[in-house]
């Protein structure tokens, strides 16, 4: 719907309509929050806005850009204020034009001459134009508009001027005749019986009116309803109050010196991001730029001792071993930077000093021999302010899969092939590898879906139940990948878990680990699972290679390119 339909619309219901003034698209939308029916694009305020007398010192397309500005940042109809339409008829055809082009619902042209003056500023010059010349204007808007909902708005001066209420019955009369959608009495009379007065004696009922009670200030929107005006304007609020705020934060922030001083009289910066949308903002990021935002870091654990590959990593630790000319952290690097995180850090321990890659910040475990992977991992707990997305040194993986893992919507995702009944079924039959080499990290989810043969992965990820090896593999739904990604919240929620932990946790068993500091990863994964913490899996199908015996070491060679 067009928002000068919105405007008719509003037109056509019972009771006032009121508007608020506004100068720019961030009081547009704090005027839309507070439930007004539309804006007014107050030529008093966006004048002040550039710090300038509302006397028409801007021109025609600078107030129309503001305009523009407040109808794109807010679904309200707005009723672009357009003072004497900029000159005379003729510019008032290319104002009709230009503003319903641009989508605002109506404009306003007031009987001042071209330059006019603010109707409140005192002691200065002020002429109003010829009663005919101004109903010309109105015929000019009416005879250019395309749209039939476009309304245009004849305002008389007469009662500013001082020229009195027959005149102004003259004259708002006249502008009816011409056409006008309505007619705007204004005065700067300090009670309302001037407008009142006005309405009361308004003889043209096919065109309402509409007032701006700035100077009568105390008369309510309800009792001017009743008078016979159907639009009320408040017209210079939003400038009027900012002013006053701005004034007061900045002297005290000046006298004081320290920024704290004006924690009272200033939004949080949350409220200014709701404002302008950076919610929405996030939305579209993950929708539709390439995954890995610059803001995501890569935490690669590194620091075991591989036992089933000796002796191949017998100085070796299993990161570096080559696989056609590239060890695995090197290719690791090669897919993390492709996808745009360029922010790498690696937890070493076993035969660091065999892992010096450039461009990666070194995190050490000095104790790798006699504390898990847990523990190495939060060697590494300053790469884990934001988000960040944690791998096992490992495993080699495509390209896509790290893609999805990045766009996760999910605070906590895990990686998880959902191939694992089959891997499951020929492992029985063949060469069942957790029986040689320990089972398998395997997931249970919450909402599996499909799984199996012709599988197409969720879109969504779903919520992770269960995680570690002793989830029963005949009924587990997949294995964890050792790739899991954290958002700021997640890694928030890990870090503070882990923290209490460390802290109250001082002995006993910790999930499948027979303490908190011989426990892995997916112990503490479980960990927040039970604590309601949402992980979600996402879905994997293949297309990846844990590297821990020669079997997979050869099966590697066997598929990787030089
Ligand atoms: C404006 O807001 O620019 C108006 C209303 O024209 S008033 O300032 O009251 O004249
Ligand atoms: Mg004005």
């Amino acid at each position: 719907m067009t928002k000068a339909r919105k405007l008719r619309e509003l037109m056509a219901r019972p009771g006032p309509i009121v508007i608020i003034g506004a100068h720019n698209g961030l009081s547009a939308r704090i005027g839309e929050e507070a439930g007004f029916d539309g804006l007014w694009a107050s030529g008093f305020e966006i004048s002040a806005s550039y710090a300038v007398p509302d006397a028409n010192i801007l021109t025609m397309a600078e107030n129309l850009q503001v305009a523009k500005m407040m109808n794109a940042a807010s679904s309200l109809p707005i009723v672009a204020d357009c003072d004497n339409g900029y000159g005379n008829a003729i510019n008032v055809i290319r104002c009709v034009e230009e503003y319903e082009a641009a989508g605002i619902a109506a404009i306003c042209i007031e009987d001042n001459i071209f330059p006019k003056r603010c109707s409140f500023y005192a002691g200065v010059k002020r002429e109003l134009s010829d009663v005919e010349e101004h109903a010309a204007k109105v015929r000019a808007a009416k005879a250019t508009q395309r749209d039939r909902d476009f309304m245009v708005i004849a305002r008389t001066e007469a009662l500013i001027a001082g020229w009195g209420m027959e005149e102004a019955l003259h004259r708002g009369r006249a502008y009816a005749d011409a056409g006008a959608d309505m007619v705007l009495i204004h005065s700067k009379s300090k009670d309302p019986d001037e407008v009142l007065t006005f309405a009361k004696l308004w003889d043209r009922p096919q065109t309402p009116l509409v007032c701006v009670p700035t100077i009568y200030r105390t008369t309510k929107v309800e009792t001017l309803h009743q008078a016979g005006f159907k639009l009320i304007i408040m017209a210079n609020h939003a400038i009027r109050s900012s002013i006053k705020a701005m004034t007061e934060t900045l002297q005290t922030l000046r006298k004081e010196a320290y920024t704290g001083s004006v924690d009272d009289k200033v939004v949080p910066l949350e409220r200014v991001y709701e404002l302008v949308g950076v919610d929405k903002m996030k939305k579209e990021e993950s929708a539709f730029l390439p995954a890995g935002s610059p803001g995501v870091t890569a935490v690669i654990l590194a620091a075991g001792q591989s036992q089933g590959l000796l002796p191949l990593t017998e100085n070796l630790p299993k990161p570096m071993l080559d696989i056609k000319g590239k060890t695995i952290l090197e290719r690791q690097v090669e897919v993390l930077n492709a996808c745009g995180v360029k922010d790498i850090a690696v937890v070493r321990g076993y035969k660091k000093e065999a892992i010096t890659l450039p461009n990666i910040r070194y995190y050490d475990n000095e104790d790798f021999a006699s504390s898990s992977e847990l523990v190495s991992m939060f060697h590494a707990a300053k790469e884990m302010k934001g988000p960040f997305l944690f791998l096992y040194g490992d495993i080699l993986f495509e390209r896509a899969h790290l893609e999805k893992m990045l766009k996760s919507p999910a605070d906590i995702s895990l990686l998880v092939d959902r191939a694992w009944s089959e891997t499951y079924a020929q492992s029985k039959t063949a060469d069942p590898k957790w029986e040689k080499r320990g089972a398998p990290d395997l997931v249970l989810l919450k909402d599996p879906q499909e799984s199996g043969y012709r599988f197409l992965g969720a879109d969504q990820p779903h919520q992770v139940a269960k995680v570690g090896r002793g989830v029963d593999p005949s009924g587990a739904h997949g294995e964890f990948v050792g790739m899991a990604m954290f958002s700021q919240k997640g890694a928030r929620a890990l870090t503070d878990v882990y923290g209490q932990l460390r802290e109250t946790r001082t002995s006993g068993a910790f999930h499948e680990a027979d303490s908190l500091r011989n426990a892995s990863f997916t112990d503490l994964v479980q960990e927040l699972i039970d604590r309601n913490i949402d992980v979600q899996a996402v879905d994997a199908y293949k297309g990846w290679l844990e590297i821990d015996t020669f079997e997979d070491y050869r099966r590697a060679w066997a598929l990787l390119k030089e």
